[in-house]
């Protein structure tokens, strides 16, 4: 039976999954996020999905990664401390279900949320000072599916 092989780049989709909570942070991320997709001549390869919080990233992700139809999912949101406990519950959580998706599915799924104590850290790694994590989520997911193309 022969091995089966890897997509070629130019099959592969990438699902890019928003929360939209703190949309003014979380839209400068999808666009870093877009702008790497754009670099590699995979724009149209992508399709984006807004959910309403982090919360919900993971329920969406593992629907898309059960699919079968994505090469890697990008998981993209903005958690800022508050006066209450909620900021590591949606943040614990989210964080732990996108793990979990890709060690179930093997598809790689990407944690490009930012976890902050402030709106200005936010910011400053939504493209304004220290880089974008969106980007750098986007570029990961695009090494990931060449490291799991390995193995
Ligand atoms: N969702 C976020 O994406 N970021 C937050 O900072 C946040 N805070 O702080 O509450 C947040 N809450 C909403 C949560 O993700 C769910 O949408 C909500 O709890 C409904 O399930």
């Amino acid at each position: 039976m022969s091995k089966p092989t890897a997509k070629k780049s130019s099959d592969q989709k990438f699902l890019i999954v928003v929360g939209r909570f703190n949309e003014m942070i979380t839209r400068c991320l999808l666009s870093g996020a877009e702008d790497v997709f754009k670099a590699a001549n995979l724009s149209s390869h992508i399709e984006v999905v807004w959910v309403p919080g982090c919360f919900e990233i993971p329920l969406v992700a593992s629907l898309a990664a059960k699919s079968g139809k994505y090469a890697a999912i990008v998981t993209l949101g903005a958690v800022i401390k508050g006066e209450t406990p909620h900021f590591d519950f949606v943040a614990g959580e989210c964080a732990r279900g996108v793990m979990e998706i890709g060690l179930q599915t093997g598809v790689p799924v990407i944690f490009g949320v930012l976890t902050t104590n402030t709106v200005e850290q936010a910011l400053n790694r939504s493209g304004i000072k220290y880089g974008n994590k969106g980007r750098d989520a986007a570029q990961t997911a695009l090494d990931m599916v060449q490291i799991v193309a390995r193995f």
